[in-house]
């Protein structure tokens, strides 16, 4: 196996908005972020994942770009930008930033161009098409509910929006396009930044003809099928990587909606021809129910192990795996998997960090920040979550009190309440008044009690790292294969991971209860990580609630 920079890193990801804020505006901002680089540098990450702080009007925070070369009024300036990306740099950590270029905001000139007239220079840059039958162009529906299209009066056609209606989707068919995204992106990487994450980036290129799609449940709409993976998707990404990725000693992820094993292996083949590794979207929908995501319903462990451990084997040396529970999109694994106890939120930790491929923790992560009881839909920021709420509500399909409990399991604001750094008022987030509210826990949880306390779940999370990064597993740890063990087991999760004759044996019990355990290693050979102290390894054993260690065997 290859060996290279972003196979052996950790990558730490921020959403700015809710980091760190530097000028009380309750806003978290760049100068917030480099006021927190020492304590990255202490949790030992070397890759910040920065969520978009380009120019944006904020209707997804940030996700709808209106100015793709130039810093969000509330984030700080170009030249604040220049000084964290040097600073970072200083600490040997490198920054990767959000591409989004499926789609712009409406407040991007080439849309307010677009948009102005039937046949100016920026037309096609978006997908415009005429009515059908009195009605939309197809049946096609929008990740933030209601059509994916939205009639202009100015030129009496639609404009395709798979997001918020001002989040126009660009046309990829146009080469054009594809010029001036790859010339954007090339600035960027001669400004020294280390990489992209790239924003549904399979969804560039949609099926000829935008064909209507199969009804999804009781929406009413066609679904994603038609706008993933589609026909073009590889040769763009394919002309991305000989324009622009190739040229640069860059890490590159796409954010894959709807990828398929045989898709990945695409995406993200080792022979560096597109991407060098994707978030995949399987493991976090295998808790969603008849309502999608809007349910409080939990893991079925079984069926977890037997989704990761498949995208573990069947990328084996074809393409390279990311690792991730949380992000800016998805509830906190602390409350998902775990039961918001700092053990438990370290055993899910240990289950995923020994895996193969690039970790992803998301701002918070680290510190075991769980849920937030939102209470009231008046207390929720996220489109996704108040359009769900208003047609789910609205049309009676759900109840005001089964789709806050939804939302205050699987919504996007669980991961968006601020950064908890201490336990002053807001958190240590802000002396303004936060943007969204700060979760109550955060007098427990927070970064200054946790760095000081070397039993906290920071200080084990900056051991994982350590383990996978300088330690004399990291090889084995990176590079080694990866075998499920006790694949019938619906409260273990097991495996072991080997190479070059060395193995570790990764042992957690993912229940609140205690289990009784045979195992086949009856002695180990050294112990890496435990978020017990006597952690032996016997051959039968008793494994206290939510039990994780490593030993080497
Ligand atoms: O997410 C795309 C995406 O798949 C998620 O919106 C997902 O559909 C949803 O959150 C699951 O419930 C990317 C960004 O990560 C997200 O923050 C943006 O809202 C979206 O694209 C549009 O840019
Ligand atoms: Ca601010």
């Amino acid at each position: 196996m290859e060996k290279n920079w972003w196979k052996e890193s950790v990558v730490y990801q921020i959403y700015p908005r809710s980091f760190c804020d530097s000028n009380s505006d309750g806003i978290g901002d760049l100068n917030g972020i480099r006021s927190k680089l020492d304590y990255l540098h202490e949790l030992g990450i070397n890759v910040i994942w920065l969520s978009p702080v380009y120019k944006s009007p904020n209707d997804d925070n940030g996700y709808d770009i209106s100015d793709y070369q130039d810093i969000m009024d509330e984030f700080g300036t170009l030249d604040d930008f220049d000084r964290l990306l040097e600073e970072a740099h200083a600490l040997g950590i490198k920054i990767v930033m959000d591409l989004v270029v499926n789609h712009t905001s409406d407040e991007h000139p080439w849309f307010v161009e677009s948009r102005s007239s039937k046949n100016n220079d920026k037309r096609d840059f978006y997908i415009w098409r005429e009515g059908k039958d009195g009605g939309t162009p197809n049946n096609w529906g929008s990740c933030f509910s209601g059509s994916a299209w939205e009639y202009d009066e100015k030129t009496g056609m639609y404009y395709l929006h798979c997001f918020s209606k001002k989040q126009p989707d660009l046309n990829w068919d146009n080469p054009r396009v594809r010029d001036e995204v790859f010339s954007m992106m090339t600035w960027w990487c001669e400004k020294g930044i280390d990489g992209f994450r790239m924003d549904v980036i399979s969804m560039i290129s949609k099926v000829e003809g935008l064909p209507d799609g199969k009804i999804e449940g009781n929406s009413g709409f066609g679904g994603l099928e038609n706008t993933t993976n589609g026909p073009h998707v590889h040769e763009y990404l394919q002309e991305m990587n000989r324009r622009v990725l190739s040229k640069y000693d860059i890490m590159t992820v796409g954010e894959c909606a709807g990828v398929t094993i045989e898709e990945a292996k695409k995406y993200a083949s080792l022979d560096g021809k597109e991407l060098n590794m994707v978030f995949q979207f399987e493991h976090v929908g295998l808790d969603y129910d008849e309502h999608g995501k809007w349910s409080d319903r939990r893991f079925d462990l079984k069926e977890l192990k037997a989704n990761l451990s498949k995208w573990q084997n069947e990328l084996e040396g074809k393409a390279w795996n990311s690792l991730f529970w949380d992000n800016h999109d998805q509830p906190r694994i602390a409350s998902r998997l775990g039961d918001e106890s700092p053990i438990s939120a370290k055993a899910v930790a240990t289950v995923l960090h020994f895996m193969k491929g690039t970790p992803y923790i998301y701002q918070g992560e680290e510190l075991g920040m769980t849920n937030c009881r939102f209470g009231k839909i008046e207390n929720c920021r996220d489109i996704e979550e108040i359009n769900a709420y208003k047609d789910l509500v609205g049309s009676g399909k759900m109840t005001a009190g089964d789709m806050m409990a939804g939302i205050e399991a699987k919504g996007r604001d669980n991961a968006r309440t601020p950064m908890q750094w201490d336990a002053t008022e807001n958190a240590g987030f802000t002396t303004g008044k936060p943007w969204i509210m700060v979760n109550p826990n955060y007098k427990e949880i927070n970064a200054e009690a946790e760095l000081k306390d070397k039993n906290s779940v920071f200080h084990y999370y900056k051991k994982l790292v350590a383990l996978r990064r300088r330690s004399e597993w990291s090889d084995l740890i990176v590079y080694g294969r990866y075998r499920l063990l006790d694949t019938d087991s619906s409260e273990i999760f097991s495996y072991t991971r080997e190479l070059d004759g060395r193995k570790i044996f990764v042992l957690c019990n993912l229940t609140d209860k205690e289990v009784g355990y045979k195992s086949e290693f009856v002695k180990e050979k050294s112990l890496l990580v435990s978020n017990y102290k006597d952690a032996y390894l016997r051959d039968s054993m008793t494994l206290k609630p939510w039990f994780a260690a490593v030993w080497e065997v």
